[in-house]
């Protein structure tokens, strides 16, 4: 747990009250501003009571109080927040127009949120989990999301399968407890997520916090240059802190311990002068190369190897300021992929596709229909003009006088073809195309054999069978299948520590 001396959390309110040394403190007043006489006791007729209707401060207080809670997010519920700047350090207009990168040491205001996945807003920071990486950049032409992960892959190549993936990393609907067939069945039905589980159960799976991990956008994205001609590209955010993992040993007794210890860790070295920062790369693949690459180039279960994609860089990432309300800035600040500037573009991925209305649909539902006019969301480096009006909780000027209607005669903010999205030739047969075999295994072997040393194998082997060992036997083996078809050793093993933990437990 924090220890109160030197920990910059533990000190907030202290810190607060130095802050406002100065000025006397002002009365305490009703939501209406109304200044409050007696704030500990409810207005009663006598000593015992009973109270009055007419008492609207206990009416104020107490009906804002039961309407208090929002729906936590649906995925992502548990995380952090954090404010800084994107510095650019390289040049790469001639992949995008992107007015962000359009001038080297160029600064934009960024805020960003890191989570979990699978756990509810209490739950611990330190579990086996991807972990959000969500990135907002307050540009001059409006917010520009970068909404990924610490992976640079996903489960699944087809969003359809999102929500039926996401219930098996929840809570089993009878017993409301998180539930190994469930989680194991799934998977083993659907062998392209090998690649991002195997990911999962690597000690990746459980980062030291926040500040020690990679970034990715994961998925493929467009860049458009100011000659209207597009790559695609991949976003890479590498730590600058270096990475540094939790074994599941480590990973299972800080959620014991300090469950929040992520959200803590990062508070902690902002408030302390210790900016963590990230530093931002791209890889990019043309057209024509996209034509020939040996796998779907938009399979978000794949990454694009190094050695023929190599890292560009771009620019650096700095967060140097904490939020000054939690619910106001960080359950509150909402992100979505389809917030794109001119010169970032999607590709046909079908994931990030299905994401382009997920996101905004789920703020309707948790912030209300003006979402963006909520400060942390607002796009104050830009100028919001258009023909929306209304809706609850409108907050700004509605736009005044302006014509509510396009087009018009009387100087309504008019459309440039300037800005329309880059002209896509797409072909093809419309149906519903399986993706469960698209190659689940190959990159997968490359990871076993290529990047994991020996004993980050050892850990994985024990980290899934750790798991896994609580399914039943027939989706046991089912996993041991397809672990095999990996590289026969990853089955082999996983098969030998799973018949250990069966003997163990007869004992
Ligand atoms: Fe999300 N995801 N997601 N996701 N996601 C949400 O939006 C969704 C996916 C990610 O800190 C939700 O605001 C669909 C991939 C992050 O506020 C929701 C699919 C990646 C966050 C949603 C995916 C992500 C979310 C829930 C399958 C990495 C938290 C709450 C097609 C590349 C952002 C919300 C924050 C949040 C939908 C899969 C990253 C429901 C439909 C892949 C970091 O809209």
């Amino acid at each position: 747990m924090s220890n109160t001396k030197k920990d910059k959390a533990a000190n907030q309110l202290k810190e607060y009250k130095k802050l406002l040394q100065s000025k006397t403190s002002e009365n305490v007043t009703e939501s209406a501003g109304r200044p409050i006489g007696v704030h500990t006791a409810s207005l009663s007729v006598g000593e015992r009571g009973p109270l009055l209707m007419q008492d609207h401060q206990y009416m104020d207080i107490m009906a804002h109080f039961n309407q208090e809670r929002i729906p936590e997010r649906v995925v992502h519920a548990k995380g952090a927040g954090a404010f800084g700047y994107f510095e650019v350090t390289h040049d790469i207009s001639k992949y995008t127009k992107a007015s962000i990168f359009d001038t080297i040491g160029k600064k934009t205001p960024i805020g960003v949120r890191f989570s979990t996945v699978g756990g509810e807003s209490g739950s611990a920071d330190s579990a086996r989990d991807p972990r959000g990486f969500a990135v907002k950049f307050y540009t001059q032409d409006g917010n520009w999301d970068l909404v990924g992960n610490n992976t640079p892959i996903f489960f699944i190549r087809d969003p359809i399968l999102f929500p039926s993936f996401i219930h098996t990393q929840k809570r089993n609907p009878v017993t409301h407890l998180k539930d190994p067939d469930m989680f194991w069945d799934f998977i083993s039905l659907r062998p392209e997520t090998t690649h991002q589980v195997s990911f999962l159960f690597s000690d990746r799976g459980t980062p030291d916090g926040y500040r020690h991990m990679n970034g990715y956008g994961s998925h493929t994205f467009k860049m458009v240059n100011k000659d209207d001609q597009p790559v695609y590209c991949k976003f890479h955010f590498k730590t600058d802190q270096g990475i540094k993992n939790m074994n599941a040993e480590q990973a299972a007794q800080m959620s014991a311990d300090d469950p929040d210890y992520s959200i803590r860790d990062l508070y902690n070295a902002i408030a302390s002068g210790n900016f963590p920062s990230w530093t931002l790369k791209i890889q990019v693949m043309t057209f024509e190369q996209a034509e020939k690459f040996e796998f779907n180039p938009f399979d978000l279960t794949k990454i694009w190897p190094q050695k023929d994609y190599p890292l560009i860089p771009v620019g650096r990432m700095v967060l140097n300021l904490n939020p000054k309300n939690y619910f106001a800035e960080v359950e509150q600040i909402a992100f979505s992929p389809s917030h794109m500037i001119p010169g970032i573009e999607a590709s046909p991925d079908k994931m990030l596709q299905g994401r382009l209305f997920s996101y905004p649909d789920t703020h309707r539902h948790r912030l209300g229909t003006n979402y963006l006019q909520i400060p942390v969301n607002c796009p104050f480096a830009a100028k919001v003009r258009n023909y929306i009006r209304d809706g609850p909780a409108c907050v700004t000027d509605n736009q005044g006088g302006a014509p509510n209607y396009f087009p018009n005669s009387f100087n309504g903010p008019t459309d440039n073809p300037k800005n329309c999205i880059s002209t896509a030739n797409v072909t093809g047969d419309v149906k519903r195309y399986d993706t469960a075999n698209e190659d689940n295994f190959a990159q997968v072997e490359t990871f076993w054999s290529k990047v994991l040393s020996p004993s980050e194998r050892t850990a994985l082997v024990s980290n899934i069978a750790g798991h896994l060992k609580d399914a039943s036997d027939f989706i046991q083996k089912r996993t041991v299948d397809n672990f095999s078809k990996v590289h026969p050793d990853f089955g082999k093993r996983l098969a030998e520590l799973l018949e250990k933990h069966k003997q163990k437990a007869n004992l």
